[in-house]
């Protein structure tokens, strides 16, 4: 079923949840599955509410470079849904005792409160090397080239990998005990959330076959809007509200994390924010309007409450 087109950005963000949550559920087993409290766990992490960024901007930017217009979406869905499991593994442990502690995660309990910790970090571990097995299985999808299948793959593990997504997690919790300061907060910020959102735009790219310099313009947006996004959640957890945003808000400051707010200030943080989605927005100049939902994404990460 072809994908529905744009019409505005709320439209957007809801029709393609809904698409990558129905083939989310296509991927995964059901709950019956032996041993039920694996595929429960992992299912009950990432069926909770999630707002599907992540495999969203994959889709999306694949959508801008014209390329995929009545063609076979099946290695991007495919993509976009390994982006989303590995996502929800580094929630899921990012919850955990050992490292945040939280209680509440997308509005109910966290997997280690459900499930118990043993569980908890072994759905984290079986997101993880699912979305590699979906990532690297051919079967599933063979409109992607081998050698581009592979590119994704080293792309999405180097941006989860302890270069990236995991250097930056290793710094959040030892900058605990340090002084905030910038270079910390945005070598954090970098690698714990905005390299694998810029990789999720990358993957989509790359496997809508983008020229060259459309891939440095959507490179460059997909890392003005990661950087951007992990600002905006330190804003909400500052200020937001605590109902809308299904977790506890205040917790950043209470541990003493190094967050944009900590260093720069409410209003400050605000304003780079809203540089950085400038910016991003401006890096897309030379696409047309099949670029438009990568545009409304940009302003929709700065305004969104959860
Ligand atoms: C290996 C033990 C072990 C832990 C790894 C890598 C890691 C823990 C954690 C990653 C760091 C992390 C959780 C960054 C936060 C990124 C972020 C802003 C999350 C919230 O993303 P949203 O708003 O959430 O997209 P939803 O719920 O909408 O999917």
């Amino acid at each position: 079923m072809a994908p529905e087109p744009f019409s505005s950005p709320a439209q957007y963000l809801a029709d393609r949840k809904a698409l990558i949550d129905e083939v989310l559920n296509r991927f995964l087993p059901p709950c019956d599955t032996y041993p039920p409290i694996i595929y429960e766990a992992v299912r009950y992490s990432l069926f909770a509410g999630g707002k599907r960024i992540r495999p969203i901007l994959c889709l999306a930017a694949a959508e801008a470079t014209g390329k995929t217009a009545g063609g076979d979406l099946s290695a991007i869905l495919q993509a976009a849904c390994a982006l989303e499991m590995i996502h929800t593994y580094s929630l899921i442990h990012d919850d955990l005792p050992a490292l945040d502690n939280d209680d509440y995660r997308r509005g109910i309990p966290t997997s280690h409160k459900r499930f118990g910790e043993d569980i908890a970090i072994l759905a984290g571990d079986a997101l993880l090397t699912e979305a590699f097995k979906l990532l690297s299985d051919p079967g599933l999808s063979s409109s992607a080239k081998p050698e581009i299948r592979l590119e994704v793959i080293n792309i999405i593990a180097r941006a989860a990998g302890i270069g990236g997504m995991i250097s930056g997690q290793v710094m959040d919790m030892k900058a605990e005990a340090l002084k905030p300061e910038p270079n910390l907060v945005y070598f954090i910020h970098q690698k714990k959330t905005a390299e694998l959102i810029q990789a999720s735009v990358h993957t989509g790219a790359i496997l809508a076959g983008a020229p060259a310099e459309e891939l440095l313009a959507l490179l460059k947006y997909g890392g003005k809007i990661g950087l951007c996004f992990q600002i905006a959640d330190d804003i909400l957890n500052a200020a937001g509200d605590e109902a809308l945003l299904g977790k506890a808000a205040g917790s950043d400051l209470a541990r003493g994390k190094a967050t944009f707010p900590a260093v720069f200030g409410l209003e400050e943080s605000r304003r780079i924010a809203e540089t950085l989605v400038r910016e991003a927005i401006e890096s897309l100049g030379a696409f047309d309007c099949q670029a438009e939902p990568l545009r409304g994404i940009a302003s929709f990460i700065l305004t969104r409450k959860s």
